[in-house]
């Protein structure tokens, strides 16, 4: 066995001390490991299979093609029921072998490999094709221990040579590196493969293939497999950046160019790590090890600044290429455990677990200061991976107290009554009719195991390495023969500047790390007092001045949400058009601006963008006012991303939901404001007659004390909250009537209220898109009656129920446990105005096209993003046509450069304009790249 694993089970031996936790308790929660994981499995299996993906909200299968496109993220799903055969091996390791056999034969009658479709290269190696080969090793453990599975004879493996060989085609490239997508029948050639075009993949893309691709050839002895494997790796190896030896997140597969270089352990390149040291220690070659040391040192040199890990770029290594980290680089402290590093991967799992301790779950994205960047979390178990690994180097039952925090919000936060949902937005709770098959490959394995004893297991769990997606390949491959069709570049490395003392570190000393028993928590105290005393809070505003050229002053101000706008020196002088009047469909204005040396640029998105020259304006005065107008205009986008309000929350607490399905809900600028009540308000559901309520409501007698539901359009939405108050409802709700809009899809919306006070509006009101609407009307359909609960985010379904018996006690248990600290929870989940908007909001005038002429001030309204995670705002917006004017200041992420960070508040800065725009484009490329990859 590789010195590695060995070296992990004598840490483990030697570090027990510091927290405790009893055998019992700890066979509780393993208990409650499995409960949770047959609620996920079982819902599935019932309402899902044998689609691909359970949709845990409408309790039904995603299939692709029937529902609508999330994109890339659908490349995973390739009508192969993917759930399933990603589940298989989690089944032994759960005990299962009853449900296993049943399931091995489910996927050997029901599923087809050569579905016309074209899917992600990646996603099918590691969840389908390494599915099939855990599957298959655990099918011949059983088969071999002599009880179960005596039936099989290498089906599985069969199955998986097949995908293999259909995966093959796109590795046909001059580099070797894989296309990214392929069609499963057709391949990558030929117009019938609907793919085959792209040029670029990520790195993790490409590198993330040895491991399964190894086994299938040893499996099987066909050594195709591992040789395009390793021409890729190798590949991948030549093109590393010399200096900094890192790599890109995004590669060219045809001249290997890096089309990205930002580098980082999380998303797009977080596996092709991961592969080499594993690699390694499935294979027993040393290059890979080798190899990885040296990624290794420029990754604790450059990225590593711990607690936290920050991309660079890899031309640049000291230059920080983001402000903020990704979920998926939680893997990394487990990795850096099986490296035998264990003092960062505390560190680094310390600032993790607070981060999760003040949101929940982790968040795709959060800043350096831990504030939500962007708030989807899609139930990863990148955090319970290496919360395992932790405690198995450590024995130090603190990690157990981990566990059982994930557990606890998962139980309370993601569960549904059918299955989990992933979480929209980790600040309201709210839900996402999603629940990848990551979740049961991954995430039961690692708490399971953190949980069980070594005789709750049919194997040795040592005698496995855990793919990246957490399927069990077996040690013994090592062994079997290996040829090569295919050659591989292979080269001896001889690094002068690799230090011999990094390969001492592989095997941890564990005396010498674990001499005092305090070590691990000496190392986390400072880290949870760090992460604890920041939370959320506004950024400060940074103005920076730059040089633009000899003798012109120009300056760059970069506003909390990433408004940027440039201008020439300030003068004296007061506008003729003030920013407020402004509408960007004026001609008399546009002409104004023109005389002032403004030009408005439409950018692609939609957005609108405002940059003043000065030597273009008529005269020196009006160039003045020019600047004058710039300075309004960016006050007045200041302001106005002040007024967005955070999405709120609408609960269905009613049976047999108890709170435990959250819709995302878009806030009124009028009303009640939400996020100032405690409770919320609570109320039985129904639908106002007429549904518009865009007159008196008919049907008064029923809406008189509930929650009324409304849709949208024909007037706008303070007359239908003022009809509804009127009838004597307690709160609305306003549905989308734009079939398939979705929350998942489109920004969130703010209603804005109708130019006038709306001080007479008393009562909350929300909006729902068009998908979240139906699952409130299919619930009020089927049960009707249905309670909800209107707040800012969801509650704790302890205090909802006060008193009141809550359904299942695994459930109840969890709900005991007191939010963990909810001061830091509550402002976390009232993001400020310099919070970059994990969502972007549209505040819009809802009016129809008589009344659009006299549309509420241009100022009302705030714009989309166009993007979830990116910073750009729109100054105002307007739904209707000849409402109210557009006019947008560009967006920049705030400046991390060195110099910047070096300076005061305020201080100078050598970034232009364009490096800011850079910038913030590349940051919102990651945002989609992280989309693209799903990694
Ligand atoms: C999994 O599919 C794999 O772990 C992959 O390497 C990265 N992310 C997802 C889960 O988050």
């Amino acid at each position: 066995m590789p010195n590695v694993l060995f070296s992990l089970m004598l840490l483990g031996a030697l570090c027990s001390h510091g927290h405790s936790m009893s055998r019992e308790e700890k066979r509780k929660l393993k208990n409650q490991v499995v409960e949770m994981f047959d609620h996920a499995y079982k819902n599935y299996m019932d309402h899902a299979y044998p689609a691909d993906e359970l949709m845990p909200l409408t309790c039904r299968g995603r299939v692709r093609g029937l529902e609508p496109s999330r994109g890339d993220v659908d490349d995973a799903l390739g009508k192969f029921s993917l759930t399933l055969i990603d589940t298989l091996d989690t089944l032994v390791l759960l005990n299962k072998t009853t449900e296993f056999e049943a399931a091995v034969r489910r996927v050997l009658s029901d599923v087809r490999l050569d579905n016309d479709i074209v899917v992600s290269v990646f996603e099918t190696n590691i969840r389908v094709l390494g599915g099939l080969l855990g599957g298959h090793s655990m099918a011949v453990m059983l088969r071999d221990e002599g009880q179960h599975m005596q039936w099989y004879q290498d089906e599985l493996l069969h199955m998986a040579k097949d995908l293999g060989l259909r995966l093959l085609p796109a590795f046909n490239t001059s580099s070797g590196l894989p296309y990214p997508r392929v069609n499963l029948k057709h391949g990558v050639r030929g117009p019938e493969t609907r793919t085959g075009t792209e040029t670029e993949t990520c790195t993790a893309c490409a590198g993330t293939i040895i491991l399964e691709f190894a086994a299938l050839s040893r499996f099987t002895g066909d050594p195709v497999f591992e040789a395009h494997a390793r021409r890729a790796m190798d590949f991948l190896w030549e093109k590393r950046q010399r200096n900094s030896n890192l790599v890109g997140t995004t590669i060219n597969i045809h001249s290997g160019e890096w089309v990205r270089r930002d580098s980082g352990v999380g998303a797009g390149i977080d596996s092709y790590y991961e592969y080499l040291l594993k690699a390694y220690v499935l294979l027993g070659d040393d290059q890979f090890l080798q190899r990885f040391n040296i990624h290794y040192a420029s990754i604790m040199k450059y990225i590593s600044q711990p607690p936290l890990l920050l991309d660079v770029h890899i031309h640049k290594p000291l230059l920080p290429a983001r402000t903020w980290m990704d979920s998926l680089l939680a893997f990394f402290p487990g990795l850096q455990v099986l490296k035998g590093d264990i003092r960062p991967a505390i560190e680094t799992h310390e600032m993790l677990y607070q981060v999760t301790k003040k949101h929940n779950f982790l968040p795709e994205a959060f800043t350096t200061d831990f504030r939500v960047h962007w708030a989807q979390h899609p139930l990863r178990p990148e955090f319970a991976e290496s919360t395992y690994f932790l405690y198995k180097a450590t024995g130090d039952a603190y990690y157990l107290e981990a566990g059982r925090t994930i557990l606890d919000n998962l139980n309370r936060f993601a569960r549904v009554p059918c299955g989990f949902a992933a979480m929209k937005d980790v600040r309201t709770g709210s839900h996402e009719d999603r629940m990848d098959s990551f979740f049961l490959a991954e995430m039961f394995k690692y708490l399971f195991l953190l949980f069980a004893e070594a005789d709750d297991l049919l194997f040795d769990i040592e005698d496995y390495v855990f793919t990246t997606e957490a399927h069990l390949l077996p040690l013994s491959l090592s062994m079997a023969p290996q040829s090569s069709s295919v050659p591989s570049n292979r080269t001896v490395i001889v690094q002068p500047e690799v230090e011999l003392d990094d390969f001492d570190w592989t095997c941890p000393n564990t005396r010498l790390l674990f001499t005092d028993p305090a070590f691990p928590n000496n190392l986390r105290e400072p880290i949870r007092s760090a992460v604890d005393k920041s939370c959320p809070r506004p950024l400060p505003y940074r103005c920076v001045h730059k040089q633009a050229s000899p003798g012109v002053a120009s300056v760059v101000s970069t506003f909390p949400h990433g408004v940027v706008t440039a201008f020439r020196e300030p003068g004296i002088g007061r506008p003729p058009l003030r920013a407020q009047d402004f509408m960007a469909n004026n001609p008399e204005h546009l002409e104004l601006l023109r005389r002032m040396g403004v030009s408005l640029i439409h950018l692609k998105d939609g957005r609108v963008q405002l940059v003043q020259h000065a030597t273009q304006a008529v005269s020196a005065v009006a160039a003045e006012d020019g600047v004058r107008f710039m300075q309004e205009m960016m006050e007045l986008s200041s302001q106005q991303q002040k007024e967005q309000l955070p999405p709120r929350a609408i609960q269905i607490v009613s049976h047999p939901f108890f709170g435990r399905v959250v819709l995302t809900a878009g806030p009124a600028q009028f009303g009640t404001d939400l996020s100032k009540s405690s409770t919320g308000v609570r109320g039985f559901v129904t639908v106002a007659e007429p549904y518009s309520g865009c007159s008196e409501i008919t049907n008064a007698e029923y809406v008189r004390g509930h929650i009324a539901l409304l849709q949208r359009g024909q007037c706008m939405f303070a007359e239908k909250a003022r009809n509804i108050q009127k009838a004597g409802a307690i709160g609305g709700i306003v549905i989308d009537d734009n079939e398939g809009s979705s929350s998942d899809t489109a920004p969130l919306f703010q209603m804005a209220g109708d130019g006038r006070s709306t001080d007479d509006v008393t009562l909350p009101v929300l909006f729902l898109f068009h998908k979240e609407g139906k699952i409130l009307l299919e619930a009020l359909k089927e049960y009707r009656e249905v309670e909800v609960l209107l707040s800012d985010k969801a509650r704790d379904r302890a205090t909802i129920f006060k008193g009141k018996p809550l359904p299942g006690s695994l459930i109840e248990g969890s709900v005991d446990v007191q939010e963990a600290e909810e001061g830091c929870l509550t402002e976390a989940t009232t993001p400020t105005s310099s919070e970059p908007a994990g969502e972007s909001q549209m505040s819009t005038v809802e009016l129809d096209e008589a009344v659009a002429g006299e549309a509420a001030p241009s100022h009302e309204g705030v714009g989309p993003a166009g993007e979830d995670a990116g910073p750009a705002e729109k100054m105002s917006a307007s739904e209707a046509e000849g409402g109210p004017a557009e006019a947008e200041a560009a967006a920049a992420q705030p400046d991390r450069s060195p110099e910047a960070k070096e300076k005061p508040e305020g201080g100078a800065n050598s970034q232009s304009v364009d490096e800011l725009l850079a910038d913030w484009q590349e940051d919102l490329e990651a945002f989609k790249q992280m989309e693209k990859d799903e990694l």
